[in-house]
Parts: structure tokens; C-alpha cells; sequence
């Protein structure tokens, strides 16, 4: 048999590119001895906001880097290690904003 039908399929949900060009599910995803975690905060409005969120989140111990958008409500966040969810939630909330979620 030579039916051998495509076992990569193309990424056609467009959804799960980071903008390191890896293309996986999971939130918490280990790569170059970093975690990726995205955070739904509830609140965020403008630029200002997401800058609160992200200075707040950036004074954890462990994150690397906080990318806050506030059109989608999403904050990702790249740490050395698996964060605290209430440590992010403090910190969101410390920013005056609401964390209401973690996807993965
Ligand atoms: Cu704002």
C-alpha cells in the first residue's frame, strides 16, 4: 500500500505560533530552560494597563519576560520555572487588574 496519507498536516489553526516559531500546545511549555505561561486578565484597557500588568508580573522572582495585550486580555509571561498562580494573581491584582485564568 502506498496510501500513505500526509501525517504532518499543516498548522492551519494559526493559533499556537509563538513568535519563536515554535509551533506546540501547552501553556507551560519548557524550551531553552524557560516556562511559557499565558494569563487572562480581566480589566487591562491601553498601554498603560498592560505596562502596570507587566512591571507588576516582571518583579517576580523567575520571570524573564512579560508580554501584556490588552485587545485580548492575555499576559504571557516567561519564567526560569512554573510560576505560583497566586503569586500571579497577587501581582495582577497589585496592579489593580484581575486575573481570571490560566490557559492550558
Ligand atoms: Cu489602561
Amino acid at each position: 500500500m502506498t496510501a500513505e496519507t500526509k501525517t504532518e498536516l499543516p498548522q492551519a489553526t494559526g493559533s499556537c505560533c509563538s513568535s519563536t516559531g515554535s509551533c506546540h500546545d501547552g501553556a507551560a511549555e519548557v524550551r531553552e530552560g524557560g516556562v511559557t505561561t499565558v494569563y487572562e486578565v480581566k480589566g487591562m484597557t491601553c498601554g498603560h494597563c498592560e505596562g502596570a500588568v507587566s512591571s507588576e508580573i516582571s518583579e517576580l522572582p523567575g520571570v524573564t519576560s512579560v508580554t501584556a495585550v490588552a485587545s485580548t486580555g492575555r499576559v504571557t509571561v516567561v519564567s526560569e520555572a512554573p510560576l505560583d498562580r497566586d503569586a500571579v494573581a497577587a501581582a495582577v491584582d497589585e496592579a489593580g487588574y484581575e486575573l481570571v485564568g490560566v490557559q492550558g
